[in-house]
């Protein structure tokens, strides 16, 4: 198999491969919930915390303008991963869920009224659907979902029917969780331009997977999470257009994100400061700039060349396991990342995540936060593996025998 990624000398970076689970070695095919991080990432944290630790933005002494300068390094170079020549468009939330919701909350409320519509798909995740449901309430705006076609992909037909007048927003996964279809979000985005609206990409699981550029796009928000790309937990980014931000009344007062304060009023801090309120997570963001970098190091067109190849590879090996069911569009034919989904017999995928724990192999069982996929797909959970630049084949090999057996096991089971 043509490999892009020298994927056992990426192994030896990290330490959590190492580990063993149930006496077997791990095999972790969890990643679309949360990335493993390499000794770089873990080294960055712990250097800042040993070496630079002080509040930013505040203090004159000089591990105060060395935490400051690292925290806006980090911000420039996250930035520029995402193809954004000015950083003041991208803010460090937690993750995307707080990403979307600073959009919500901010962009939206004060911008959608009555009539207004919202338009989402129905592979969208909770973080991506919830909050929308919030705002639309307290604004009297309205949902619309595009449809899929049978395959799990957009129905474009459905999606040019239902872009319109009243289109305000159209809120898109670039690719989904559960199914691993890919989105064509710059053709969205020109075709949501020309209606008038907004478009808020949802980068969870595209931006550590493969190149995404916010000016290729052409979309006005990308949300994303730092945990998912090798980076730690409680870190994430909205990008924004700068002009729209501008225009974007905060959502969160407090220190940092003022220009001066005054007894019944305040003016505001300039971009981005104006919507990061109180101590950020400066470790954090110095831990993402190190996942960038590493990533960077391996290139995003290989890291997608690879998932590519591994989701291929699983396609082609599981649809050899009697009984099991994949979900989503067929690699190679249709454009699908580092993400298989599937059932197995009637078995609830549970049971099959704790069956395949036992061999050590951790995939991820449920609704995925997408019930409104799950609805669709007719089914009430799914078990998924999802790849990253560690994963090997030999681990998928290992997967489809696990699911071999217990297919064996629960064969004699479900048949008395
Ligand atoms: N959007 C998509 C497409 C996601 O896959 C996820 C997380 C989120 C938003 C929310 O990200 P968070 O970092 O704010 O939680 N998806 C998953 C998953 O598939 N399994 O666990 C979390």
């Amino acid at each position: 198999m043509s490999m892009e990624l020298d994927v056992r000398r990426i192994r030896e970076d990290f330490p959590i491969l190492r580990r063993q689970v149930n006496g077997r070695p791990l095999v972790y095919l969890d990643s679309a919930a949360t990335s493993q991080k390499p000794e770089a990432v873990l080294a960055a944290v712990d250097r800042y915390y040993r070496e630079t630790n002080a509040n930013v933005h505040r203090a004159i002494h000089t591990l105060g303008e060395q935490a400051t300068e690292a925290y806006e390094r980090a911000r420039a170079r996250v930035a520029r991963f995402v193809g954004a020549g000015d950083p003041r468009g991208l803010i460090f939330v937690r993750n995307t869920t707080e990403a979307i919701n600073l959009v919500a909350w901010g962009w939206a409320r004060q911008n959608l009224k009555p009539g207004d519509e919202i338009l989402l798909t129905e592979m969208e995740h909770h973080s991506n659907i919830v909050p929308w449901q919030l705002v639309a309430r307290e604004t009297g705006a309205s949902l619309v979902y595009v449809r899929l076609t049978p395959d799990g992909e957009l129905d474009w037909a459905d999606f040019k029917a239902k872009l319109g007048r009243r289109t305000r927003i159209v809120a898109v996964a670039h690719v989904s969780n559960v199914l691993g279809t890919v989105n064509p979000v710059d053709a969205i985005c020109s075709e949501a331009h020309r209606a008038g609206a907004v478009v808020l990409v949802d980068g969870a699981q595209s931006v550590p997977h493969m190149p995404v550029d916010v000016g290729a796009i052409g979309c006005d928000f990308l949300a994303f999470s730092g945990h998912k790309m090798l980076g730690p937990m409680g870190i994430g980014a909205l990008w924004g257009r700068p002009e729209i931000l501008e225009g974007t009344e905060p959502l969160f007062g407090g220190g940092e994100m003022i220009a001066e304060v005054f007894p019944d009023h305040s003016t505001w801090n300039e971009l981005p400061w104006k919507f990061e309120a109180g101590t950020p997570n400066v470790a954090g963001a110095i831990g993402l700039e190190a996942a960038v970098e590493y990533l960077e190091g391996l290139g995003m067109e290989a890291v997608a060349a690879h998932e590519r190849e591994l989701s291929r590879y699983a396609y082609e090996r599981l649809e050899r396991v009697e009984g099991l069911r994949i979900y989503g569009p067929r690699p190679p034919e249709k454009s699908h990342a580092g993400v298989v989904t599937f059932n197995l017999l009637s078995v609830h995928p549970h049971d099959l995540s704790m069956i395949l724990d036992q061999r050590a192999v951790a995939v991820r069982a449920g609704h995925h936060c997408a019930q409104p996929l799950m609805r669709w797909l007719d089914v009430p959970s799914t078990a998924r593996a999802s790849f990253y630049v560690y994963t090997l084949p030999e681990e998928i090999d290992i997967l489809a025998e696990a699911l071999e057996e217990a297919r064996e096991y629960f064969s004699h089971v479900l048949l008395g």
